[in-house]
């Protein structure tokens, strides 16, 4: 069992649910936002603080044994909004891990849309060239760069997630293939933390579904069984949703929509 288990982002979708299921990997949970995650139970800690801000962020990390970092920005956005929250914010995470009286292993949200320009005609694995979609996906590559890099370093262990579709339930063509259950992120959170020896691998993020585009078995060390698949949703998606032209984003590449995207000027 964990002693501290820090989680960030705490407030936003993902980091939500990690706080409502991780309870039983650790004694304390602390959590971290800019704002907004209410009363802390008898088990929690609540830090506020901004990705930017250096001595802050290393605060929040010092002696956590296990950092879940669904912190920092999740969609495409301005640079400036990008690069404190995913590329200063995320370098202050690894210098607080670097600096910590204990040594954490860390579960990165990195994302699909590290690859997102890949077509959907192809199948990816761990090896598979980085191909991001935007400057969302250019900062996951930089974060599953700086992970490698404390890894070789500084011997910090990492999981780099590379999540697709993480809903409730999938809603789109797309998510058919990309969708990632809750609690299948969960069973993996928790895979993560118990193997033995982690190292840093990069894991695609997604449950066990028929359509799925993404090969883990570089991975099978970790012991992690999807179970869910979103071939239990088409019905409702076909009835529902209007399937997309051959020749568009959504229906060419992983990254679906990102590719589409503009740069964001402010
Ligand atoms: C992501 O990385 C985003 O954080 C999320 O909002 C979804 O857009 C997801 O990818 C996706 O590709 O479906």
């Amino acid at each position: 069992m964990l002693k501290k288990l820090l989680i960030t982002g705490a407030n936003g979708q993902l980091g939500a649910e990690c706080r409502a299921k991780l309870k039983p990997l650790a004694e304390t949970i602390r959590l971290g936002a800019r704002h907004g995650l209410g009363e802390a139970a008898p088990h929690e800690e609540i830090v506020y603080c901004d990705l930017g801000d250096k001595v802050a962020v290393e605060a929040m990390v010092e002696g956590c044994d296990g950092i879940v970092h669904m912190g920092g920005q999740a969609i495409e956005a301005p640079w400036d909004t990008i690069r404190n929250a995913n590329i200063d914010g995320l370098f202050n995470l690894y210098e607080g891990a670097r600096k910590s009286s204990v040594k954490p292993r860390i579960v990165f949200a990195s994302s699909n849309h590290a690859i997102g320009f890949h077509r959907q005609t192809e199948r990816l694995d761990a090896k598979s060239p980085t191909r991001p979609d935007g400057l969302y996906g250019v900062s996951k590559v930089f974060g599953e760069g700086l992970a490698s890099m404390y890894h070789d370093k500084f011997g910090i262990e990492t999981a780099s997630v590379r999540i697709g579709s993480c809903t409730p339930e999938p809603d789109n063509h797309r998510a058919l293939s990309t969708w990632l259950s809750y609690d299948d992120l969960i069973r993996l959170i928790v895979c993560i933390f118990n193997v033995p020896r982690l190292g840093c691998p990069i894991i695609y993020g997604a449950s066990n579904n028929d359509a799925g585009l993404w090969d883990n078995r570089e991975v099978g060390y970790i012991g992690w069984q999807p179970r869910d698949n979103a071939e239990a949703f088409r019905e409702k998606i076909e009835a529902s949703v209007p399937r997309p032209s051959g020749d568009d984003v959504l229906a060419l590449y992983h990254g679906g929509a990102f590719c589409g995207h503009d740069i964001h000027e402010d």
